[in-house]
């Protein structure tokens, strides 16, 4: 996941049963870690320590947790699925971000399909 446009993993290191001390014992390089893909951690020691050690790690693209939530609020309740609704009847507009959120399918379009899949979700929380 992506932090600030960036993943920096934390890294820690052992010697000897003791941790070692990033910037004192040793230094952390990322590389390609701003995009998903294959980016590369490069730690090398310092003062005592001598050597480098390269990993790698995969970034995954985040995916939005918040599908559903049309209203951005954190929840999905009857009001994202009404102003889905609304919007699938053409009684309103909703932002770009919103749009993303409010096809809830992931077809490419909102529209009453999005308005039904929100509406399940809502009646299943209202009667578990
Ligand atoms: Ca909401
Ligand atoms: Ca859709």
């Amino acid at each position: 996941m992506l932090k600030d446009g960036k993943a920096e993993p934390e890294i820690t290191l052992n010697y000897n049963g003791k941790t070692l001390q990033k910037d004192v014992d040793y230094i952390v390089e990322y590389m390609d870690n701003t995009e998903a893909g294959t980016a590369t951690v490069a730690v090398m020691g310092k003062n005592n320590f001598v050597g480098v050690y390269t990993a790698e790690f995969e970034i995954t693209e985040p995916t939005p947790k918040n599908t559903g939530d049309a209203n951005g609020d954190g929840i999905i309740d009857s009001n994202d699925y009404a102003m889905i609704k609304s919007f699938a009847m053409c009684y309103s507009n909703l932002t770009a971000e919103q749009m993303e959120f409010a096809d809830y399918n992931k077809d490419g379009i909102v529209d009453a399909f999005d308005a039904i899949a929100i509406d399940l979700i809502v009646n299943k929380i209202k009667k578990p």
